[in-house]
């Protein structure tokens, strides 16, 4: 899969698209991400992207010509699903990142600043995305939270032994109780079904575990007609 990103911090993404599963994705040629500086794209000799907003108001507003240019060139060829991040966007959720893994490549547009002007979004842009209710200071943290869980569903990606039990769980449930060594930490013994020996015991202790867990803090993934908080 491919993944083209338009933002003016280009230098955020480095060490992130580098480091542990990422990195070896796309050393292994099973993802490419491109990323470009919007500035790239402007036209005046201080590489301006943001302007003030017509009708008043504090802060400022990103300027549609850069962003016409860069979505318009980098999407020439291979028509992209073209994103925006956006607090306006819908959330982020399981069934849209296996949407997105599946749907070919894909363009992120990371905004900063108030936003971006609105003609961008008719011009240019497929959908929004957010990734969730609180206010963050751009789209690039929000890119890479859909970049990492997207890059899990490419096949090949995620180990195999990772992958079969992440079948068996899905995003339905939230997950049992871990432990490792040592056995006793601070007077904290690891519960003894897990030193028995006994795999039906276990599967059953831990799937009554992550049932309620669920149950108590997320009961909306166990009944969606739930509300949230
Ligand atoms: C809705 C908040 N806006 C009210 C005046 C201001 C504003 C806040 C944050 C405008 C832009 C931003 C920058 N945020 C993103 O670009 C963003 C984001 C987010 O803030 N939260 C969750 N998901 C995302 S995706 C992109």
């Amino acid at each position: 899969m491919r993944v083209d990103v338009i933002t003016i911090f280009p230098e955020l993404f480095e060490p992130f698209l580098s480091t542990s599963l990422i990195g070896r994705a796309r050393r292994r040629g099973l993802l490419r991400v491109d990323v470009h500086d919007l500035r790239g794209w402007t036209t005046d000799r201080h590489r301006t992207v943001d302007d003030e907003p017509y009708g008043g108001g504090g802060g400022m507003v990103m300027t549609a010509p850069p962003w016409i240019a860069a979505v318009r060139e980098i999407a020439a060829e291979r028509r992209p699903r073209r994103i925006l991040l956006s607090p306006q966007g819908a959330r982020l959720d399981d069934a849209k990142v296996r949407d997105l893994a599946g749907a070919g490549d894909l363009l992120l547009l990371c905004g900063r600043y108030e936003g971006i002007d609105e003609r961008v979004r008719e011009l240019v842009v497929d959908e929004e995305i957010s990734v969730g209710d609180y206010v963050l200071s751009g789209g690039e943290v929000a890119s890479m939270v859909l970049i990492e869980a997207l890059s899990r569903q490419v096949p090949g990606v995620v180990g195999l032994a990772d992958s079969v039990v992440r079948e068996s769980f899905r995003a339905g449930s939230l997950d049992f109780p871990q432990y490792t060594r040592p056995r006793v930490v601070e007077g904290l013994e690891v519960p003894e079904v897990l030193l028995s020996g006994d795999h039906g015991a276990i599967e059953r202790w831990r799937r009554e575990r992550a049932l309620e867990r669920t149950a108590e803090r997320r009961p909306d993934l166990l009944d969606p007609a739930t509300p949230e908080a």
